[in-house]
């Protein structure tokens, strides 16, 4: 198989021998986030397709998700950086009860290469526990990630949460993952929160957004 073609072949098959020699090929043609957006997520979309259809059983998911996840740490460190620093902190993690977090990393990646701090808590956070490091850090934004439709009720809940805890003005939530909808957050979710609510569609609108709160 042709280069990219290989690499997107070793995401969706969650073969890793051989991964970093491909990469470092493709470097040589292409900046690092391009054969993350164009090639290695393109994959992930063919694997969430196979398993979504039932053509494809967990454990291989869960194999490819780590192919992901180490092709990322090997182009990171190649990635290009603003060089800015102190453009805001924000408090970034997966909501209670959902395990994914490559969209989430990602999110952290672009970030902290664009002049941003990002306190990373993890997956499956509870509200209470995002809270108290916004607080403790004293975080400008709260950004979370979430990829189950579960998720989707869960952040509802949280910023309910933000609401009843009376943080809401102090606290713009950032919200991503792919279970959700633009019109659920801008409409639904901004009906209840009593702060500013916005959805990133992927990392680079949540980068936007971020600059956009902190201008
Ligand atoms: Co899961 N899983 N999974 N899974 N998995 C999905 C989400 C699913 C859609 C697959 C499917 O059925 N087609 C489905 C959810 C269905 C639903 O809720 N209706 C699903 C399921 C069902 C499950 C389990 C329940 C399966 C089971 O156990 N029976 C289980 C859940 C466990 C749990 O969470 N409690 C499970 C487990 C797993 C693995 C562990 C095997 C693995 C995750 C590994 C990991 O993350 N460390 C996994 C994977 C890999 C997927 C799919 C295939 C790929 C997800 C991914 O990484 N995409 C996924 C299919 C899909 O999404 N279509 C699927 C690439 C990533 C870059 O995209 O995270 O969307 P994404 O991030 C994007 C944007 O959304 C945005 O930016 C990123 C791009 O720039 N973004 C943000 C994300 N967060 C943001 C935050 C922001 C801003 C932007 O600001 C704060």
């Amino acid at each position: 198989l042709p280069l990219f073609e290989r690499l997107e072949r070793r995401i969706v098959d969650g073969e890793r021998n051989g991964l970093e020699d491909d990469l470092t090929e493709a470097m040589q043609t292409t900046p690092p986030l391009a054969i993350i957006n164009d090639t290695l997520l393109s994959g992930m979309k063919t694997v969430g397709d196979l398993f979504g259809s039932g053509q494809m059983q967990l454990p291989f998911v869960l194999q490819s998700a780590e192919v992901m996840k180490a092709a990322v740490a090997f182009l990171e460190p190649h990635m290009e950086s603003t060089g800015d620093e102190g453009k805001g902190r924000i408090v970034l993690a997966t909501v209670k009860g959902d395990v994914h977090d490559i969209g989430k990393n990602l999110v952290d990646i672009i970030l902290s290469n664009n002049g941003y701090e990002v306190i990373n808590l993890g997956i499956k956070q509870p509200i209470a526990t995002i809270l108290e490091a916004a607080v403790d850090k004293r975080a400008d934004v709260i950004g979370m990630s979430g990829l189950l439709v579960k998720s989707t009720v869960v952040m509802k809940e949280n910023l309910e949460e933000l609401n009843a805890r009376g943080v809401a003005e102090q606290f713009p939530v950032l919200l991503g993952g792919a279970a959700l909808t633009r019109s659920y957050v801008e409409n639904d979710l901004a009906e209840i929160y009593e702060g500013k609510v916005s959805y990133a569609r992927d990392a680079f609108e949540g980068l936007a957004l971020m600059d956009r709160v902190m201008a």
